[in-house]
């Protein structure tokens, strides 16, 4: 026997985080493919000096790629970020409420919109009250008195209010009448915004009930807030509030996007460093087909969130410099809501799959990797779960008399057009997902509203991954050219359930013809010399066939 136990001399090493921006080839490669290098250009700059306040909102510099440039800075900065992109995300959702409201506070405006960092103030978002967050409109207690002065005196109870740390918020509440009555419903609510502190020091009628004790984004304190006699500021019309702070939720939707896809591309750039250096049964875990496999389905799932992500950007951006035609104006509409909703879902899926990349060291604390899961389970909730996100999805079809749909459909088809010299089958496939979709919808326009409730989430999905698969299908078309094909021989399709609302029987009929026993699937990965020689990796291990199915 030795004479003593060890606890022996292996360590395993650690995945190095590289620079997020010279090792994201889709970024770089789907702004230098936008003619946008001066942006590339100011990010590099900007990865070495961050300047917080560049990241909000700010002068249009960029015009109608405005949004392009801010939303790549938040994606790099918000996985190193500690949760500040929350408070971010608010600060350019209120500037934005306030310049769609006619400026009513100026000075406000200039100080959530500032480079100025002695001047900068950030927003949060005080709407939650006990009886809940999703339905704002009949859960909004807190009842606003006007006062002489014409500033009015907040009293009620905030249940869950987002950067409670904030300099300024905007607060939901029911102005009081003469008799100190309320209307109910939506159209007794109005929107206020108020000043955290006084210009004494004291806090303005604010009493901190309790911190949250949450599952994650444990960085950032949330609390129940006491309302008791806040002196705020009416910004909108009486009984406007939910339509007021709705420009809000859009943006911090669209924020929530972006923290969303970049936790997808943490993990995923994590897990494939690790896969280099873990060694298992006599390989590295990238030697492992299997293993690759799984990361490669990761990276096809954060390629497609990423394309989303920048085309509602992209969108946002043009809408606000006034270059944006009706449909894209109406596809912005569209596309926030399903964005958000299926990227906030896929976060977890792909972080929590990651997080198994790297066995048992992905469950403990120390490596920094619990945490990525836990916080990105906020982003299906915040700023509205999935199923309210899929009725607002009906709510923008509604309401456009169906306008934003046409938009849906005629966008992706000048989109699988453009692809379809080079990338035949996806585009069937896309196309046909489409078809089957326009059957559903014409099916479902002839039967009562709670059907179609009932498929909201189905239907939001649908659209989510065609509108993914007609994208990615362009960007890589954009490929195809860019490389005169040669590379692209090295291309890898998977197959995804597209349009979940009536797939199967395409899905089957599919599979028979490609003896396929793989059941995801769709995208295409391509493998041009423009990929880092860690994420080539990737493609090595498979038997791959130019416009064909491989495995
Ligand atoms: O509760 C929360 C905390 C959770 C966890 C926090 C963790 C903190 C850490 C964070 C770290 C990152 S967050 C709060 C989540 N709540 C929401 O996001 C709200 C979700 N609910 C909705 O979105 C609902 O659908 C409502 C509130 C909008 C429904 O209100 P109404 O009044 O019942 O709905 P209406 O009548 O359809 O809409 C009222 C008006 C209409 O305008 P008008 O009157 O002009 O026709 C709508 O068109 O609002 C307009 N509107 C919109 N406009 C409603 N939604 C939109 C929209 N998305 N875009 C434009």
């Amino acid at each position: 026997l030795p004479r003593s136990s060890s606890i022996g001399a292996f360590f395993q090493e650690k995945p190095v985080l590289r620079n997020p921006f010279t090792q994201d080839a889709l970024l770089r490669g789907y702004l230098r493919r936008h003619g946008l290098e001066y942006v590339i250009f100011n990010i590099q700059i900007l990865c070495v000096h961050v300047c917080i306040m560049c990241l909000c909102m700010c002068v249009l510099r960029f015009k109608e790629w405005s949004r392009v440039y801010q939303m790549s800075k938040l994606y790099l900065y918000a996985p190193s970020a500690g949760l500040y992109t929350c408070p971010l995300a608010m600060t350019d959702g209120a500037a934005k409420v306030i310049e769609s409201l006619g400026m009513p506070v100026k000075e406000m405006f200039e100080r959530l919109t500032t480079r100025d960092e002695q001047r900068f103030w950030t927003s949060g978002q005080w709407m939650t009250e006990r009886k809940g967050g999703s339905d704002v409109a009949n859960g909004t207690e807190t009842v606003a008195w006007r006062q002489e002065d014409g500033w009015y005196r907040l009293r009620g109870f905030k249940w869950f209010t987002s950067a409670t740390d904030a300099d300024v918020t905007l607060i939901l509440a029911r102005t009081a009448d003469n008799n100190g009555n309320v209307t109910p419903g939506s159209v007794g609510v109005s929107l206020f915004c108020a000043e955290v502190w006084q210009s004494d020091g004291n806090i303005n009628g604010v009493e901190i009930q309790r911190l949250k004790d949450k599952l994650g984004t444990r960085q950032l304190p949330t609390a129940e807030l006491l309302l008791d006699g806040m002196q705020a500021k009416l910004l909108s019309e009486e009984g406007r509030g939910v339509a007021s702070i709705a420009n809000m939720l859009t943006l911090t939707r669209i924020h929530n996007t972006v923290s969303a896809v970049a936790a997808m591309r943490r993990i995923t750039q994590l897990s494939r460093e690790y896969s280099t250096k873990r060694s298992v049964f006599g390989m590295l875990l990238k030697d492992h087909s299997l293993h690759v496999q799984t990361l490669t389905r990761l990276e096809v799932e954060t390629r497609a969130a990423f394309l989303l992500m920048m085309e509602v950007c992209r969108l946002l951006g043009r809408e606000e410099t006034g270059v944006a035609t009706e449909r894209e104006t109406r596809l912005l509409r569209l596309l926030t809501p399903v964005a958000k909703l299926y990227t906030g879902k896929q976060a977890v899926a792909v972080v929590s799959e990651g997080l198994e990349s790297f066995g048992g060291q992905g469950y403990i604390e120390d490596t920094g990797l619990p945490a990525i899961l836990r916080d990105a389970q906020v982003l299906s909730i915040w700023e509205g779960t999935t199923n309210v996100l899929s009725l607002d999805v009906l709510r923008s079809i509604s309401k456009s008399s169906g306008l934003v749909l046409e938009a849906f459909f005629s966008d992706v088809k000048d989109r699988l057009h453009v692809a379809s010299p080079a990338l035949g089958p996806v585009v069937s496939r896309v196309g046909a997902s489409l078809s089957s979709l326009a059957q559903f919808i014409q099916t479902a326009a002839s039967r009562p509203p709670a059907s179609l409730e009932l498929a909201a989430r189905d239907l939001a999905y649908s659209l989510a991954r065609i509108y993914m698969g007609s994208t990615h299908a362009q960007f890589l078309q954009a490929v195809v050219q860019e490389k005169k094909s040669a590379s692209f021989k090295k291309t890898m399709i998977f197959m995804q359930d597209n349009a979940p609302l009536h797939t199967s029987k395409y899905y089957t009929a599919w599979l028979a013809s490609t003896g396929l026993k793989d059941e995801r699937i769709m995208i295409w990965l391509p493998s041009s010399p423009d990929l880092n020689p860690t994420e080539n990796f990737l493609n090595r291990r498979f038997t791959v066939k130019e416009n064909s199915t491989v495995l």
